[in-house]
């Protein structure tokens, strides 16, 4: 089977944010229609692939896309147009060629992901079967429903408040089924609400979904998670609802002196680490993203050496889901988990690669989101295909962030015999 492409065609709305974003419509040889939005990260890793905005101050602040969508509706519409491929991966490799730069900056990785994600999206439609199927035949991958990771408080580059750490997270790696996990998840969400205005903190929404109260400690607000999930009649803990962590802490080490700054203290490496492990010690955290910062390399192997066998150690700005530089950790055992997000590399094909990588070193793998996102579940369908067992998508509300959970939802519905939870063996 071939995919023949008859149209590519980009408009600009809007993502989550108010930002400008693409949507990119694929049609195909037999008249099948397909749509794909494009999501948008605040906290970026420096090595990610690179969105194009136009810089025009006049519209969205410089923030807006027009380029991006000529570039999609001119060069790679006359790429993609009128010739067939074998694969969704060949139209892949056909994106990263024409746009010839190592970031995508060229073509902008937000027009390049906009039309991977259709295209992969298309070859699925055409070989009638569902995308998640479709994904697992492709990645050679046994389809598994993942445990949701909803991310309950937002801080750093996602909030307006002082809390430096940017999420978060309920992990019901105790429940059994996914049904119950995101039940578990909005249960706890609820009564998390509850526990905030009995302590007189706001209960506003940041960028993903969770409160944003005015709590400068991480160590307050796991306190208030433990309450919560007590209080809503859960075990805190890995045979219930356990809890995990990003802090971004690229975000909070200051160039000026290197150090990490978290409510109020200046902490080297080696002490930020002494805290994690306080942590891990008092609250039931399970896994730790981004725990140190995208260029501190050594701190991180000391990290990983020293807490690696307790908890997830994983990376997300530090890896930028580039199989090259996963290669690079897994040799220099840094981490031992990978955040996975296709618009940090920028085509699906890259992102499957990334994700063998991982598989083949015993690496565990979490799905993301962005904190800017449109109503595309593309990475419900990817987490279930891969059967890496973990995704993250916000809170268990707002629009697009449930998008992610109502579509697992569908098809751990529609497919009963499928297994839940993070993988085995
Ligand atoms: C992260 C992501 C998603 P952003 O740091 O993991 O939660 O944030 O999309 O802003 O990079
Ligand atoms: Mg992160």
């Amino acid at each position: 089977m071939s995919l023949e492409i008859t149209q590519v065609h980009a408009v600009e709305i809007l993502d989550s944010r108010a930002r400008p974003t693409l949507s990119v419509t694929l049609t195909a040889g037999d008249g099948t229609r397909i749509r794909a939005g494009v999501p948008s990260g605040a906290s970026t890793g420096t090595r990610e692939a690179v969105e194009l905005r136009d810089g025009d101050q006049a519209r969205y602040r410089g923030q807006g896309v027009l380029g991006a969508v000529g570039h999609v509706n001119g060069e790679i519409s006359r790429t993609l147009t009128g010739s067939s491929f074998a694969t969704a991966a060949d139209v892949d490799r056909a994106l990263i060629e024409l746009d010839g730069t190592a970031t995508k900056s060229r073509l902008g990785a937000n027009a390049v992901v906009g039309c991977s994600l259709a295209a992969w999206r298309a070859e699925a439609a055409l070989a009638g079967r569902e995308l998640w199927q479709h994904l697992a035949q492709a990645a050679g991958t046994a389809p598994r429903l993942p445990v949701p990771h909803f991310n309950v408080v937002n801080g750093g580059a996602h909030a307006a408040n002082s809390l430096d750490f940017q999420e978060f997270m309920l992990a019901p790696l105790g429940a059994p089924s996914l049904p119950e996990a995101v039940r578990a998840g909005a249960e706890v969400y609820a009564q998390l609400k509850a526990c905030l205005s009995a302590e007189g903190h706001t209960t506003g929404l940041g960028d993903e979904g969770g409160f944003a109260p005015g709590v400068d400690r991480p160590e307050d607000v796991l306190r208030l998670l433990v309450e919560a999930i007590t209080d809503a009649g859960y075990t805190p803990g890995r045979d219930g609802v356990a809890i995990a962590l990003d802090p971004a802490a690229s975000e909070f080490r200051h160039p000026d002196d290197g150090l990490y700054h978290v409510a109020g203290d200046a902490l080297t490496s080696d002490q930020l680490i002494d805290r994690y492990e306080a942590i891990i010690d008092r609250f039931p955290v399970w896994s730790i993203e981004d725990g140190l910062a995208e260029d501190d390399w050594d701190g991180w192997v000391r990290l990983t050496a020293r807490l690696g066998d307790r908890m997830q150690v994983m990376g997300d700005d530090i890896f930028v889901t580039d199989p090259a530089i996963i290669t690079e950790a897994i040799s220099k055992k840094v981490g031992n988990s990978a955040l996975i997000k296709v618009n940090q590399i920028g085509t699906v094909a890259e992102t499957l690669d990334a994700m063998r990588i991982c598989r083949e070193a015993d690496y565990t793998q979490m799905v993301s989101h962005r904190s800017g996102e449109t109503d595309d579940a593309f990475i419900a369908d990817l987490v279930v295909g891969t059967g890496s067992g973990q995704i993250k998508s916000g809170a268990p509300a707002r629009g697009e962030r449930v998008a992610k959970y109502n579509r697992l939802l569908e098809i751990a519905g529609a497919h009963a015999s499928l297994p839940f939870g993070l993988p085995t063996g």
